[in-house]
Order: C-alpha cells, then sequence, then structure tokens
C-alpha cells in the first residue's frame, strides 16, 4: 500500500466515527426537548417543527430516535404519524423534528399529540425522557356530517310532493323559515339563547345545520320554524336527519297549528314527529298534545329505538308521519311504530284536523333531559339533509 492510500484510509474512518481526539475522554452531552408547539390548523402551518438543544455541540454526529404518539388528535387523521431517527452532525447544538399536520376544511376540537424522544447515540436524553405535545387549533366553522344511512322514497303511492326543502343552497331560505329568539326556557326551564346566528344554523353540503355551542357563559342554539310561511294540514313528512347527543342535549323535529298565536298551546295541538333525549342517544319518541287550554294539558306517545350502542348520531335516519284525517301514524326509516285516531284525545278536543307548521331545534337543557355535565360535548348538532310533505 502506498503512504497516500494509507492516509486516505485513516480519514475516512475519522469520518466514520472511528476516530477519536487524542485529548481524553470525549464529552457526552444532553439533549432536551424543550418546546410544546400550538399552531392553527392552516397550510401556513402543514408541518409542526419541534427544535431539540444539545447543552453543547460535540464532535461526533449524533444520533436520535423519535416517535408520535397520539393523544386526543388521531395519527394520519390529524397528524401524519412518524417513527424515525435524526442525525445532528458534529459540531451542531440543535436540530428539528417536523411533524406533518392533516389540513382539512372542518371544524374539530383543539387536538394534541406528543413526539417522543426514545432513544440516542453519543448524547443522552436529560432527565431520561423528553417529550414535547403538539397542539392543533382547530380554524373551521364547518361541522363534518357523514353521507351514510337510510334515504326514504322519492315519492308515494297516490300522492305528490307538494313541498320540500332540501337545503341544497347557500342560505337559508327565509321564504320557508324563520327563528324563535332569546332565554327564555320556554317554560321547561331550557338553557340555551336561541339566535338567528350563521354560527347555530347554516347550510352546509347539502344539510341544514343548527348547531349548539357553550359560549363559555351561555349555551347558544337555534329553533326554526316555519309560521305563517309554510303550513300543512295532513300528509306524508318526510325528514332526514342526523342527530346530536350527549346528557342534556333535546333536539326535535315537531309541528305546533297555525293558529298557536291565537288558540295557544296546548289547544293548537302539538305533533312530535321526532323528540330525542340525549342521554338515550338510541331512543326517539313520537308523540302528541292537546288539551283545550294548559291546565288539561294532555299527551300521548311512544319510542321505539336503534340496538343498544348505536346511536342516532351515527348516520342519518328518516323521521316520518303518516297524516289524515283518521289519525296520525309515526315511522323510523319507513317502520311505523305507533298510531293515534281521533279518539286519543278523548273528552279534549281533537285539535289535529287543522294546518301545522314546522319547528327544528336543538335545545340544551331543560326539565326532561336534565342538564349537560362534564360528559356532553359541544358543538352539538342536528343535521336536517330534506323535509317534505306528500299530499
Ligand atoms: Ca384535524
Ligand atoms: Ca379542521
Ligand atoms: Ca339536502
Amino acid at each position: 500500500m502506498k503512504p497516500s492510500a494509507l492516509l486516505s484510509l485513516v480519514i475516512a474512518s475519522c469520518f466514520l466515527g472511528g476516530c477519536t481526539p487524542e485529548e481524553g475522554p470525549v464529552f457526552v452531552p444532553e439533549i432536551s426537548f424543550p418546546i410544546n408547539i400550538s399552531a392553527e390548523e392552516t397550510e401556513a402551518n402543514s408541518v409542526f417543527e419541534f427544535p431539540l438543544v444539545l447543552n453543547a455541540s460535540t464532535t461526533r454526529d449524533i444520533t436520535v430516535r423519535f416517535e408520535t404518539r397520539a393523544l386526543t388528535a388521531e395519527a394520519d387523521n390529524d397528524y401524519i404519524h412518524v417513527s424515525d431517527s435524526l442525525t445532528i452532525p458534529a459540531g451542531t447544538a440543535s436540530a428539528s423534528i417536523f411533524v406533518e399536520i392533516v389540513i382539512d376544511e372542518y371544524k374539530e376540537e383543539d387536538e394534541e399529540f406528543r413526539v417522543v424522544l426514545t432513544g440516542s447515540s453519543n448524547a443522552v436524553l436529560a432527565g431520561g425522557t423528553q417529550e414535547a405535545i403538539g397542539t392543533i387549533r382547530n380554524d373551521d366553522t364547518v361541522i363534518w356530517v357523514t353521507d351514510q344511512g337510510y334515504t326514504s322514497a322519492e315519492g308515494y303511492p297516490g300522492k305528490a310532493l307538494v313541498w320540500s326543502d332540501e337545503f341544497n343552497g347557500e342560505a337559508i331560505d327565509l321564504q320557508n323559515w324563520t327563528y324563535d329568539l332569546g332565554a327564555s326556557g320556554w317554560g321547561n326551564q331550557e338553557l340555551q339563547n336561541y339566535t338567528s346566528s350563521s354560527d347555530n344554523a347554516y347550510l352546509s353540503n347539502g344539510n341544514l345545520l343548527i348547531v349548539a355551542e357553550d359560549e363559555g357563559n351561555q349555551y347558544t342554539s337555534a329553533r326554526m320554524k316555519s309560521i305563517g310561511l309554510q303550513e300543512f294540514q295532513y300528509g306524508r313528512i318526510d325528514v332526514r336527519a342526523v342527530l346530536p347527543f350527549g346528557q342534556g342535549i333535546w333536539p326535535a323535529i315537531w309541528m305546533l297549528g297555525g293558529n298557536f298565536p291565537s288558540a295557544g298551546w296546548p289547544a293548537c295541538g302539538e305533533i312530535d314527529i321526532m323528540e330525542l333525549i340525549g342521554s338515550a342517544p338510541n331512543v326517539v319518541h313520537g308523540t302528541v298534545h292537546f288539551g283545550a287550554d294548559w291546565t288539561q294539558h294532555n299527551y300521548v306517545g311512544q319510542a321505539t329505538n336503534l340496538p343498544f350502542g348505536q346511536s342516532f348520531a351515527d348516520e342519518f335516519h328518516v323521521y316520518s308521519i303518516d297524516w289524515d284525517e283518521n289519525g296520525i301514524t309515526w315511522l323510523l326509516d319507513d317502520t311505523p311504530f305507533y298510531s293515534i285516531d281521533a279518539n286519543v284525545t278523548g273528552s279534549q278536543p281533537y285539535p289535529f284536523d287543522n294546518p301545522f307548521f314546522f319547528i327544528l331545534n336543538v335545545a340544551v337543557g331543560g326539565q326532561w333531559p336534565g342538564y349537560p355535565n362534564a360528559s356532553t360535548t359541544f358543538p352539538q348538532f342536528m343535521a336536517i339533509d330534506y323535509v317534505r310533505v306528500f299530499q
């Protein structure tokens, strides 16, 4: 071997880390990983950079092994899972771990994941373990809604579609809907403040969303009604919806007699096409309320349910009534589960031979559902794909 070749070999082996300086023991630096990252889920923040810091540079390359671990953020749904190693070149004292964030257009909770250093070579982890938290802060307002579930027939023998709102436009059709407003509690000790804000009711991807929000000092929601705008006497009525869930949440798809302003409740009659108590998210109720005045108020109804463990929040179902001069039949996904006839009110007036208007709302709290607790998550929403009336 020529001398120049031997020199090259020595240099090469030094580069590979096999050669140490002659000045004594090698310094082993400590790695810390001190910075949590919190940023909105925007394109500008599509990569979270977590800095690593050495307490001194060293003469050897350092290798750090790391991986992401899910907390409330889901791997590959909210961020891209990574399990890898990183080399910090000799002579440098800092480096960064990069985690890719999944950007979407839908509203979410602020969500967290961890980046954990799992090992190192030529350096030690300060304190034995090091991790940083990544917080992906929500920046979106639109709620994601499934497109799965039951779809009702386009028509029925002997009946024609006389009215529908398919909620497929850009904005809520004020030819069809107006709002009940305020925080009156509606006689049921409800907590929500009903607004006409586009935060609480809006159209998205072909659905009407009615959204109950926890604003910290109050709950807001929406209660929409078709009084004086769209009123119907009799018909097959189909409403396709995904329902909210949770303790203290009370969605309803219902009707009042158009004479409500003059006759009052319950003399006007109330037809509850669907009500659900969020603590029992697999049970829906069909009910009628009647009585010459509130002291004589009475009601009859019946529940039907999905198998335990399923929820009306999981996918769309169609809530229906089939209503004519002989009475009312309630259906879930075209399966009848309850009927009344004109004898149901006994000695009280039968108010269900009149035009009725629709009410769509999500109440928060009340005597019947009880009140939200720590298990209740917000926002809660009811998504309605369509309301159709066939006669
Ligand atoms: Ca996300
Ligand atoms: Ca999002
Ligand atoms: Ca629709």
